[in-house]
């Protein structure tokens, strides 16, 4: 090699290196297309950051369980090897508990109710619990109002759901309360979902249109049931490994970004649930547009004392009678 290559080799290293300093690119993973709600919502974060920090620091995108599923990238930014997540609440029960009264269903009566509660003192306690499991929640964002997709039958009831083999996320209140209505649950991380949906190894899922859709569970699934049994909250989390190396302006930055992230993200999952039912039809789902949420809830009993047991009742009724 001439020692001019080497040299020319050598400076652009540098100022590579140099670059990489000054510029920071976040790393952030989510378990949807680009077009999704988490999309929307890190494109968001990202454009308010780079303004923010005046292009300090800009956010790659890693959509589509390119880095993992939901728990995995947890785990991945409790080591810092991913910095940024936008997850549904699913698997982080499984590392901060206080997130799990939230997953309970039937809980939130509107998307006001779920705002008001995780926007205002109960949300931002749960916030807080975060640093302490190794993790930095800096804010709420949405997945949506989850729903009965499976190949088998439409299902109206919960005696329609007895016996159907559905996958829950790994979530103990979610698992809880299917044992409960008599479904076979099983937990899986969704990047499993579509293919073991394709192989008949589970009949069906649960989850927000917006996930149907990005996920393209009609391909899979013939039956769709507005259920809207559980309202699905979601985070975006960010590294210790990044957090910590922030000035208190720079942890101002980070967080506005997400809030500002985390609206869009809200706006785009409202938007799915309502155009989306529409496409998921074109698509050839057949759908039930409702179900009979006091059937359900009277068939969830069991599962209710259960969560009362764990939560403690109090707990529970300050977020269902939360005034807003
Ligand atoms: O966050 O695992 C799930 O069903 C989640 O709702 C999905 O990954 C979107």
């Amino acid at each position: 090699m001439h020692l001019r290559t080497i040299i020319a080799a050598t400076v652009f290293g540098i100022g590579l290196a140099a670059t990489a300093a000054s510029a920071d690119e976040l790393k952030a993973g989510y378990s949807l297309p680009p077009t999704s709600h988490y999309g929307v919502g890190v494109t968001a974060m990202n454009e308010e950051l780079t303004r923010l920090s005046n292009g300090k620091w800009t956010i790659k995108q890693f959509p589509a369980n390119a880095l993992g599923g939901e728990r995995e990238m947890v785990e991945g930014a409790q080591i810092g090897t991913v910095d940024i997540v936008a997850t549904s609440t699913g698997p982080v029960g499984n590392f901060v508990p206080d997130t799990l009264v939230t997953d309970i269903p039937f809980l939130f009566k509107d998307y006001k109710h779920a705002h008001a509660v995780l926007d205002g003192p109960i949300g931002q306690k749960i916030l807080d619990q975060f640093p302490k499991h190794g993790l930095i929640a800096l804010a709420w964002g949405e997945n949506g109002f989850r729903n009965l997709t499976n190949s088998k039958k439409p299902v109206k009831t919960p005696e329609d759901a007895k016996g159907l083999k559905i996958r829950t996320m790994e979530n103990q209140v979610h698992m809880t309360a299917f044992k409960t209505l008599g479904v076979l649950p099983t937990p899986m991380a969704f990047p499993e979902l579509f293919t073991a949906m394709q192989q008949g190894t589970v009949d069906g899922q649960e989850n927000p249109i917006g996930v149907i859709l990005g996920a393209k569970f009609s391909q899979v699934q013939k039956y769709l049931t507005v259920s809207q049994h559980v309202y699905s909250p979601a985070l975006i989390i960010l590294s210790p490994s990044v957090w910590n190396k922030l000035s208190d302006q720079e942890k101002g930055w980070f967080k506005q970004a997400a809030l500002a992230g985390a609206k869009a993200m809200r706006q785009k999952a409202e938007d799915d649930a309502a155009n989306g039912i529409e496409e998921l039809k074109k698509q050839g789902m057949e759908v039930t547009p409702g179900v009979d949420a006091t059937a359900f809830q009277a068939a969830l009993k069991p599962a209710y004392d259960e969560y009362a047991k764990k939560f403690g009742q109090a707990k529970i009724d300050e977020i269902r009678n939360y005034k807003y």
